[in-house]
């Protein structure tokens, strides 16, 4: 229903206004790189959160140096080694001055944090990620500044003040709330006049309307990717223009317009510049983001991560399933690989805690995801099957990272900025030195995905199955000649004899199993004797 709101709501405004305005049916300009071509479309990304991954001066707070110093195990450049994760792009959190420990609130969009190093200690971790073949992009957050930013400073002394229209100013309270659930107040008083912050009263509105403000934050991306910077993930793109309660307060068209000219300025000099969209919405919307394949290039798949996560803990794929066939249906005659599936993030719980600790679940889950289209992003922590604190703070969700057993795990030799407890065994070390941990697994389902261009880059489509129970799913990938076949348990019975209706006309290769009896041709389909609980397979046809 909301889709359909917005799309009219989008023809009424375009209808209502002049045609340049509504340029979203003409083709991009031909310097933008188009969305099927880009260097994301066979990488695996991995999410860090600098002030809990690596502490190189033992004050307790993780640092670029420490970062820098700790990328052979993310990637070491080799791929005859079989030490390191094998993940070849990251996307950093905000690593600008911001008063807050998570960094969305930004004072200088052109410095680093001073807890987290200098621009010295970026300019060499871009070196480092890139001789490794590491692709680096930035959390940009374009919708709100802080309130400790020198413009809203300026901005909130008042109706002339220089930088009053960098913000979203008005005379009296328009009583908005917050247009995502909960409701809070969105305008703040300051001597008589009210300005709006859609999250917090510490996190005003930039007018993003204002060329002004929109020549800033470009020319602040450009001084990111002047540095080597790979892209940027878009935070909370939803909320970007602003025109009316509610409805008026999420995926505006201007918000698009706005999408639309920084990717177009932004790729007139940088043309393999990335754009992942922060646009947490169902995923009929976030395929908006899409536009006409002149605004971002991938955007997170947040309605498919809930969907997996709760049929994993369910035990039954069908919700996976039909959610793939409507990602299809939304993204029909785009672009499949605009997806960014993940299981979580820094703003949920963390995937092990969803599952209940259930390493099974756990297993089955990552290969799931890293037999998906699009480009997947896993959250750090998560190929060690860390569960992260259990409230529902946001700290919780952000702990240190677990590099070895030892009181500061690795992470500092000082007192960690922030502590949660885990299970024995959920650290780096511990699990290189068993083959059968986790943090194994997913090495093996990233090199297998670098391995086979059908995962990583081909087209998906997904086989009827016979006499297959609830827990059972499967997944074509096709690369021209080249098949490789997924199933699925994520079931806790296992799975009889089933049939997956894909006609090949030899006897599959296996790739990588966990719990497969066997695999074998008919005329018609591929016959799987058993498939334990949580197993699963890649199959190369
Ligand atoms: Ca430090
Ligand atoms: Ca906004």
């Amino acid at each position: 229903m909301a889709v359909s709101r917005q799309t009219s709501s989008w023809i009424a405004v375009c209808s209502a206004l002049a045609l340049a305005a509504c340029s979203s049916s003409e083709p991009p300009p031909s310097h933008i790189t188009p969305n099927t071509q880009g260097w994301w479309r066979d990488k695996v990304f991995y999410e860090i959160f600098v002030r809990s991954f690596a502490d190189s001066d033992g004050n307790g707070t993780g640092d670029l140096r420490g970062l820098t110093a700790h990328l052979d195990a993310l990637n070491d450049g080799d791929a005859g080694t079989t030490s390191d994760l094998g993940v070849d792009a990251v996307w950093l959190m905000p690593i600008n001055p911001s008063p807050s420990y998570h960094g969305y609130d930004v004072t200088d969009y052109r410095d680093v944090n001073p807890a987290y190093g200098s621009l010295a200690d970026f300019d060499a971790f871009v070196a480092a990620a890139h001789s490794r073949g590491i692709k680096v992009i930035l959390d940009m957050v374009l919708n709100h500044s802080s309130s400790k930013h020198p413009w809203f400073l300026d901005s909130w002394t008042g109706a002339a003040a220089p930088k009053r229209d960098w913000y979203v100013w008005r005379d009296t309270d328009p009583g908005w709330r917050q247009p995502f659930g909960s409701f809070g107040p969105t305008w703040y008083p300051v001597y008589g006049s009210y300005y709006y912050g859609v999250f917090t009263s510490s996190m005003p509105d930039l007018n993003l309307t204002n060329p002004a403000v929109e020549t800033e934050l470009v020319d602040s991306m450009k001084f990111w990717l002047a540095r080597g910077v790979d892209g940027f993930r878009l935070d909370a793109v939803r909320y970007y223009v602003e025109t009316a309660a509610d409805a008026g307060q999420q995926d505006q068209p201007g918000t698009h317009d706005f999408l639309r000219r920084i990717r177009d300025r932004l790729q007139a000099d940088y043309p393999d510049a990335l754009l992942v969209a922060e646009a947490w919405a169902t995923l009929d919307i976030a395929a908006t983001y899409y536009g006409n394949g002149d605004e971002a290039q991938l955007a997170f798949s947040f309605e498919l991560a809930d969907q997996m996560k709760k049929a994993i803990a369910a035990g039954d794929a069908t919700d996976i399933v039909s959610t793939l066939y409507r990602i299809d249906d939304a993204l029909g005659g785009k672009d499949r690989g605009f997806d960014a599936p993940f299981l979580s993030n820094h703003d949920q719980r963390r995937v092990m805690r969803d599952l209940g600790g259930d390493p099974g679940a756990a297993r089955v889950a990552a290969a799931t995801l890293l037999a998906l289209p699009g480009t997947p992003f896993i959250y750090y922590g998560e190929e060690l099957g860390m569960q992260g604190g259990p409230s529902q703070d946001d700290v919780d969700k952000r702990t240190p990272y677990r590099w070895n057993a030892t009181p500061g795990h690795g992470f500092s030799s000082g007192s960690p900025w922030y502590d949660a407890p885990e299970a024995a065994g959920v650290d780096l070390a511990t699990q290189q030195a068993d083959p059968g941990s986790l943090w194994h697994l997913y090495r093996n389902l990233v090199a297998l995905r670098h391995a086979q261009t059908p995962l990583s880059k081909g087209s998906s489509s997904i086989p009827a199955l016979r006499a297959a129970p609830a827990g059972v799913m499967a997944l074509l990938r096709t690369d021209g000649q080249k098949r490789v076949l997924f199933v699925a348990n994520v079931g806790t019975a296992a799975a009889g004899s089933f049939g997956v209706g894909v006609a090949t006309p030899g006897t599959p290769t296996v790739l990588l199993q966990e719990g497969l009896g066997t695999a074998s041709p008919t005329s018609s389909e591929v016959t799987v004797s058993a498939l334990a609980p949580r197993g699963f397979a890649f199959l190369s046809l």
